[in-house]
């Protein structure tokens, strides 16, 4: 569990939240599961009375007929009427205000998705908002989309691979897409999860609380790890949040990791601990990522891309220096 938690830093119940529509299915999640809790408890103790009291034993026969009790029929109708409740008064009601309601284009920003085995491609449009045309027989490792670039509309198109920007408090709307089997994109910081079907172009919207930039989520995580507990397994997937220092040497700098692999990461620890270090203060370098929530292959497991969120100033400024100079980015 230990180990569950520090692979994670969202701590153990559902991951923070950082966007607006995410309170309704927390809400939801938090009632379903008080309501299984509470119906198991009851169950799992009638299931072992009924074990105990209709078994064979000396001078009693075993009952093999379903007792007819008054009770349990009321206690079933009364779990399924509640059951309807959850999915009729709560589910529903979620669902439709969030389906119905996407926002206007010309409020919104627009991004194309487009899943791989075992990559998430974004295309943004650009400052000029107009999607260059894309085309399968142009695919190839350098173009993942296929983007034409004899269609001036792609001029300023930027394509990333893996690495997500979005700014903050402004409607997003995503098209997703794949290119050859079902994935399915989750962003679970944002309460966001859509299956990605080839052939296919589904939407999903959402809008990113306006506090929760990148740089102002990553502080709100920072752990604090004595040295004596610290081992590479737990720490590995942090940076340290501060300059470390003993006797004013620097010994890990402000934002330096904690080593890329077992045999690397043991040493720097040992070199740590020797220097006279009693503590790390760490934090994710990218508290927010995008993961594949369908098994899609057999490296599904790393088919993962980081979100950065900025403020709107930011993201514009990101989108039009990033438009000027297409770059390809293929191994973030
Ligand atoms: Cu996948």
């Amino acid at each position: 569990m230990n180990l569950l938690l520090a692979s994670t830093h969202y701590g153990a119940w559902t991951p923070p939240l950082y966007s607006q529509h995410g309170g309704s299915i927390d809400k939801l999640i938090d009632v379903v599961h008080v309501f299984m809790f509470v119906i198991f408890i009851p169950w799992a103790i009638f299931f072992v009375y009924c074990l105990m009291n209709f078994r064979a034993r000396p001078g009693h026969k075993a009952t093999y007929t379903p007792i007819k009790a008054k009770v349990s029929k009321y206690a079933e109708v009364g779990v399924a009427i509640f059951e309807a409740f959850l999915l009729l008064g709560m589910s529903m009601p979620v669902w439709a205000d969030y389906k119905n309601n996407p926002p206007a284009p010309d409020q919104r920003l627009e991004m194309r998705v487009v899943a791989e085995q075992f990559q998430w491609n974004f295309h943004y449009s650009g400052p000029d908002g107009k999607f260059g045309a894309t085309r399968s027989s142009l695919i190839s490792a350098s173009n993942p989309i296929g983007l034409a670039e004899d269609d001036p509309a792609s001029k300023d198109d930027i394509v990333r691979v893996n690495e997500c920007h979005l700014p903050v408090d402004k409607p997003i709307y995503l098209r997703l897409t794949s290119k050859d089997v079902i994935h399915s994109f989750d962003i679970p910081t944002m309460r966001v999860k859509q299956d990605v079907i080839p052939g296919m172009e589904i939407p999903i919207w959402f809008t990113i609380d306006k506090n929760a930039t990148t740089d102002s989520i990553r502080p709100q995580m920072k752990t604090v790890v004595p040295m004596d507990k610290a081992e590479w397994y737990k720490v590995r997937h942090l940076v340290a949040a501060v300059d470390h220092k003993v006797k004013d040497e620097v010994v890990l700098a402000k934002g330096a990791d904690l080593g890329a692999d077992l045999t690397k990461g043991k040493e720097l620890l040992e070199q740590l601990r020797k220097k006279g270090l009693t503590e790390l203060t760490l934090e994710p370098r990218n508290p927010l990522e995008i993961v594949c929530a369908q098994l899609c292959g057999n490296s599904h497991f790393k088919m993962k891309a980081q979100v950065m969120t900025h403020t709107a100033e930011d993201f514009a400024k990101w989108l039009t220096e990033s438009s000027k100079k297409p770059e390809m980015q293929t191994d973030f």
